[in-house]
């Protein structure tokens, strides 16, 4: 078994009730145990700024699909939840955006699949929630929890746990 790591983003719908679909789906179709899931965090839309505040979450499972795999069955859940890449503009709004973030200290440099994931560091709305549940993880040599203190989380707030 191998642990992953997947980023879950969207601004389009009721995002949150999608991520909760999304996530049991994740778990089917990847043969994966949930490890962890952090909260959702509402976030202000980053790279492109013309569109609605995002939600975003972190999930850790451990599963047997290699990284290729993991990534297939993640676009295929992708468009079960609407998600139209041939509709969309790059960095703009989505309904489910599943991100490969970290698959044990594997490291692919192809554009289909890069790993860790190239743009980690850069985003505070990926790094808040991996933090809750992995601040200790090292992905490529830096520790997650003192990645974050580099970066600015204005904006981001925890939402509360749904009922
Ligand atoms: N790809 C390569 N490596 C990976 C990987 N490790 N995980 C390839 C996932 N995909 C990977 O992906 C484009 C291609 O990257 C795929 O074909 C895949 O094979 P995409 O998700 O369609 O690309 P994108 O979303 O247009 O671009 P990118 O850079 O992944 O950006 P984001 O982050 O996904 O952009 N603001 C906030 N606050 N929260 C957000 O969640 N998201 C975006 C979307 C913009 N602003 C945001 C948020
Ligand atoms: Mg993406």
């Amino acid at each position: 078994m191998a642990s992953a790591l997947i980023a879950l983003g969207g601004n389009v719908g009721d995002v949150r009730a999608t991520f909760s679909k999304a996530i049991a789906n994740i778990c089917g179709m990847t043969q994966g145990a949930l490890v962890a899931r952090s909260s959702d965090y509402a976030t202000p839309p980053w790279g492109d700024e013309r569109q609605p505040p995002f939600v975003n979450a972190c999930i850790e499972i451990d599963t047997s699909l290699d990284p290729h795999a993991l990534l297939f069955a993640l676009h295929k859940i992708e468009k079960k939840f609407g998600r139209d890449r041939a509709q969309e503009r790059h960095w703009g709004p989505r309904t489910l955006d599943l991100d490969l973030l970290a698959y044990d200290d594997v490291r692919l440099d192809k554009p289909e699949l890069t790993l860790p994931h190239p743009r980690l560091f850069e985003r505070a709305f990926v790094l808040v929630p991996l933090a809750e549940i992995a601040p200790e993880r090292v992905i490529a040599g830096r520790r997650v929890r003192e990645a974050l203190e580099k970066l600015s989380t204005d904006g981001i707030e925890r939402l509360p746990e749904l009922p």
